[in-house]
């Protein structure tokens, strides 16, 4: 039987609840958890709520804060491994799922999908979606072009989406994460990078399963509020650049559905908020940083600060920027930190307006063949057509 997982923070209690009940309807769950930031009007509002729940379904609901188990910003990490250390340390369940708390198309149908790959012996099961060809842009500029470079030989270049929230863990493998004190210590929003690396890193045999309904949930306006995550997940991928990785462990995808005509057409940000970031938050230290990087990338920059600029960040300027940042990089500077976002802001500038503007099914197998030439580029040297 399983138990599952919703971190929140500040999030509506109502999409939230909603959720727990599909959750509780399900045969295969036998308790509910929601791991909560702070004490928030979400906690307090669950919390009112969760005796009644337990009761009408005869199953336990609990809400609780999250722990400090981290050593980083104290954030969704914190809550994720929580609820690990809850269910090796208070329960005996076989099996554990997370979901994120905002998702509003949720369906018990993502469970039993999880479950069944469970049930065929996988020891994780990822849930991935159909996203727009603007969507992910940090899952694919940063941690899947990050895993084609570092570890071009692993499974890692190939997992659909690895920052996904939505995800199943045997008991064995919530084992084998917990106890990886790079995974303890990731806090922030690193954490969904460090528990794919980690299941790969401990050859866990991984399932993707394919959710066509597609994960709804509360979007974003321009890309500084992706800020924080970006920062976050390339400084996750940093601390990792060293760390070993197997060779073929077992891993499979289902084969995705088609995609409707609304995901195709959706916009993924707003496109002239984000060109106007790259003019703003300049220093002269960030100009000094500049000098680390190739000449055209230092020049395109730099004229940043009177136009926007981003023509020069193609698919192998940036795999040179990613490297002198993995290099040089450091989270604890402002000025690295604010020149990453607009480094990163030009990339996918760069592959809106070459490559998304040429239609949903052209960009998304550019991005899919933009990793295999990663992929190749490292174990190589040299760049594919
Ligand atoms: N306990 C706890 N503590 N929960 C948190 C915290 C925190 O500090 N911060 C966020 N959450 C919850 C939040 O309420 C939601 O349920 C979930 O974590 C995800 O956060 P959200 O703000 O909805 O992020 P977003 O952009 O939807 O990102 C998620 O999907 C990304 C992806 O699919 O690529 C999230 O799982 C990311 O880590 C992931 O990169
Ligand atoms: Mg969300």
């Amino acid at each position: 039987m399983a138990l599952v997982i919703f971190p929140f923070k500040e999030e509506e209690p109502e999409v939230l609840l909603r959720n727990v009940e599909v959750a509780l309807d399900h045969p295969r769950v036998s308790e509910v958890l929601c791991v909560g930031a702070s004490e928030d009007r979400c906690f307090d509002a669950t919390s009112a709520e969760a005796p009644k729940l337990t009761k009408s379904y005869g199953k336990p609901v609990k809400v609780m804060v999250q722990e400090r188990i981290g050593g980083l910003r104290p954030g969704k990490g914190d809550g994720m491994n929580t609820a690990l250390k809850y269910l090796l340390e208070e329960t005996d369940h076989e099996r554990i799922h997370f979901y994120d708390a905002d998702i509003v198309s949720f369906s018990e149908e993502w469970i039993t999908k999880a479950e069944e790959a469970a049930d065929e012996g996988y020891q994780v099961v990822r849930h991935y979606f159909p996203r727009s060809s603007t969507d992910a842009m940090i899952t694919w500029m940063i941690t899947r072009t990050g895993f084609a470079l570092l570890w071009p030989r692993s499974v890692l270049p190939w997992i659909e989406q690895p920052l996904g929230g939505e995800l199943l863990l045997t008991r064995g493998a919530a084992e084998e994460l917990f106890s990886d004190p790079r995974v303890r210590r990731q806090s922030d929003w690193g954490i969904d990078t460090l528990y794919t690396f980690s299941m790969v890193a401990h050859g866990l045999s991984i399932s993707e399963i394919y959710i066509d309904v597609g994960k709804l949930h509360k979007l974003y306006g321009a890309l500084t509020d992706l800020k924080a995550m970006l920062i976050e997940c390339f400084s996750a991928l940093q601390s990792l650049k060293d760390e070993p990785v197997p060779e073929g462990t077992k891993h499979c995808i289902e084969y995705p559905g088609p995609v409707r005509q609304e995901m195709k057409e959706k916009v993924g940000y707003d496109l002239e908020r984000s060109l106007q970031l790259l003019r703003t938050g300049w220093s002269d230290r960030q100009a000094e940083l500049l000098e680390l990087f190739p000449r055209p990338v230092r020049e395109g920059m730099l004229a940043c600060r009177e136009y926007p600029r981003f023509s020069f960040m193609d698919e192998d300027t940036w795999a040179e920027v990613y490297s002198v940042l993995l290099d040089h990089f450091d989270p604890g500077d402002d000025d690295w930190r604010e020149l990453l976002f607009k480094l990163w802001l030009t990339r996918v500038l760069q592959y809106t307006t070459t490559v998304a503007l040429r239609g949903y099914d052209y960009a998304m197998h550019y991005l899919h063949r933009m990793v295999a030439r990663y992929v190749h580029r490292s174990l190589t040297g040299s760049s594919a057509a």
